[in-house]
């Protein structure tokens, strides 16, 4: 009896620390995220912060801001995330560490493994979509920013019709099955993967997920689950609460950040 006092003890002082831990982790950094005007790949991180109250500064640059910046970025792109003195960049990254100071990130191994999992074949779905959007085989050249190789027309017109009929819906099948009759892809508390794709899904959803794709909600058709899991997130409070903000926040951001002469 007493023993098992005491271990109830420890559980309730063990709980107490990590929630103090979480507590000053929240206040004790400096962030910037800087991104463009857009949802993009930095949407979920944007949302991960503000629904775990970790105060963050949501810089947003113009296309010809970030080219002006792209030597002074780690890896010539946006997102990055500053961090203190520090600046990181990799939107994935970004999302994870986003995760983990909001506490949207499991704490166990096999979830986190799950929530990774998760991540990563929504990333991939993603992926398949970056040669429409650019019209290129290869992403930006990273020194000039010009799309890579140039896809004719009827070598896009290609690529969209696999992606949409097939690399996209059967990617999203395959995702409904992997969170099967779950409340959240790891279960019954909400992570950084169910923010991942409620952005991509509600922008598929709304005909906007990087348009001139022609992807739509079409793509989404057999996946009743997924569907129920974007309106699932959309309801809740805090996500509700930050698109009333977002729908008031002005389209155009304050003082941008240091920026490198026009001519660099
Ligand atoms: N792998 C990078 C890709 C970053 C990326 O493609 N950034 C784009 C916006 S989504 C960008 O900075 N475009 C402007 C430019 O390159 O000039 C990540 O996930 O962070």
């Amino acid at each position: 009896m007493l023993r098992r006092q005491s271990s109830l003890e420890c559980a309730a002082a063990g709980g107490a620390l990590a929630a103090l831990w979480l507590y000053l982790r929240r206040r004790r950094r400096d962030i910037t995220l800087t991104y463009l005007d857009a949802k993009g790949s930095a949407e979920a991180t944007r949302l991960a912060l503000t629904i775990g109250r970790v105060p963050f500064r949501d810089e947003r640059l113009s296309y010809a801001e970030v080219a002006l910046l792209r030597d002074e970025l780690p890896f010539g792109q946006v997102p990055t995330l500053r961090v203190g003195d520090e600046m990181y960049c990799q939107s994935a990254a970004i999302l994870r560490y986003a995760g983990r100071c909001a506490g949207l990130f499991p704490s166990d191994p096999e979830s986190q493994l799950r929530c990774e999992m998760v991540l990563e074949c929504i990333a991939e779905i993603g992926r398949d979509l970056l040669p429409l959007w650019y019209k290129s085989v290869l992403r930006r050249d990273p020194t000039t920013g010009a799309p890579g190789v140039p896809l004719t027309q009827a070598q896009v017109q290609k690529v969209r019709n696999s992606v949409s009929t097939s690399y996209m819906p059967v990617g999203f099948r395959r995702l409904e099955k992997i969170l099967g009759e779950r409340t959240y892809f790891c279960g019954e508390r909400l992570t950084i993967a169910d923010l991942a794709f409620f952005v991509d899904a509600t922008q598929i959803m709304e005909g906007t997920f990087l348009a001139d794709t022609g992807v739509g909600p079409a793509v989404l058709l057999d996946c009743p689950n997924l569907r129920a899991l974007r309106e699932r997130v959309a309801a809740r409070d805090d996500v509700a609460a930050y698109y009333r903000a977002e729908a008031t926040r002005p389209t155009q951001r304050a003082a941008p950040m240091r920026r490198a002469s026009p001519s660099a």
